[in-house]
């Protein structure tokens, strides 16, 4: 836990200039000199619809050059992470275009690594098929966890393929979640089988404020360790059309982001956000844009929850 001099001496000044580190943190594999780790998993052999999520963690480096590029942080934290601690871009786990089962492997084994040397690690999708090996290795550190899941779907399909619609329903049946302090945030296609997770669909969400869906999620989660997991779909559409398979009637990045910052204080092990599909984004790099934001306000969340 040492405050990261070298980042906040050296400040690159342009967002469009320097290397394209996820918010300008600095790329290296020195897990002994890390607190947490910034990864890659650009793959979209698991999706169901639209592919092209392979290009998310590159969209999202190139957009967080502009979110990253204050040394006093990211609006609205009040702080920079490095000030607490050294954050690394570990780069991204490749090597499988044909062999998708080789990227579980690859994925479960990379990620045993980071954790086995007490480094906290935040992944960019990628579709949410990579979730599940995240979970097998936080389980295999930290136990069962609590799932905090945002998303328009639940993606706790009950069948035994492996794709970016059932993996949590495998998670479930492989006991790496914690079902009764786990919650589902912004659901809005059909969910015939809960398994037990409590859900705020997207037509109660948004008769909520931010801060009365924090504190459900608080309530739910308590004080065990949780993952936190970001689908980019969670958003409408108008926010994130770069996505495999979007659904009209969601919420707002605000929304989105003012219920992360009321997250502060749970107990976030870990997280990652998915489904970024650049390629679909009209003009602008929307939703790599909103992704950026976004999951630098997942790594605050693990931060804080490092600081406690
Ligand atoms: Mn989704």
């Amino acid at each position: 836990m040492a405050r990261d001099d070298e980042l906040l001496d050296n400040w690159w000044d342009d967002a469009f200039s320097g290397p394209v580190s996820f918010m300008r943190f600095k790329f290296s594999k020195d897990l002994e000199n890390a607190d947490i780790a910034v990864l890659g998993v650009p793959y979209d052999l698991g999706t169901t619809n639209r592919p092209g999520a392979r290009f998310g963690p590159r969209a999202m480096r190139e957009q967080s050059t502009l979110t990253g590029e204050f040394e006093y942080g990211l609006w609205p934290w009040d702080y920079h992470i490095a000030e607490h601690h050294k954050v690394i871009d570990y780069g991204d786990i490749c090597n499988f275009v044909g062999y998708p089962e080789r990227m579980t492997d690859a994925l479960q084994k990379t990620v045993d690594e980071i954790l086995a040397s007490d480094t906290a690690c935040f992944s960019m999708g990628g579709d949410h098929f990579i979730s599940l090996p995240l979970l097998r290795s936080h389980v295999k550190k930290f136990g069962p966890l609590a799932l905090i899941h945002f998303d328009a779907h639940s993606d706790t399909w009950v069948d035994e393929d492996y794709n970016h619609g059932t993996m949590f329903y495998h998670a479930i049946k492989e006991g790496l979640i914690d079902t009764k302090h786990s919650i589902q945030v912004g659901l809005r296609t059909p969910n015939p089988e809960t398994h037990g997770i409590e859900i705020i669909f997207a037509d109660e969400l948004d008769e909520m404020k931010a801060s009365e869906v924090a504190e459900r999620i608080k309530k739910r989660v308590g004080n065990n360790n949780a993952y936190l997991t970001f689908d980019i779909d969670f958003l409408d559409p108008a926010y994130a059309p770069g996505t495999g398979t979007p659904v009209s009637g969601g919420p707002s990045v605000i929304k989105g982001r003012n219920i992360l910052k009321a997250l502060a204080g749970l107990n976030i092990v870990g997280g990652d956000l998915v489904e970024i599909a650049p390629a679909y984004d009209p003009i602008g790099n929307i939703t790599a844009v909103a992704g950026a934001t976004l999951g630098g306000d997942i790594l605050y969340l693990i931060s804080e929850a490092l600081r406690r």
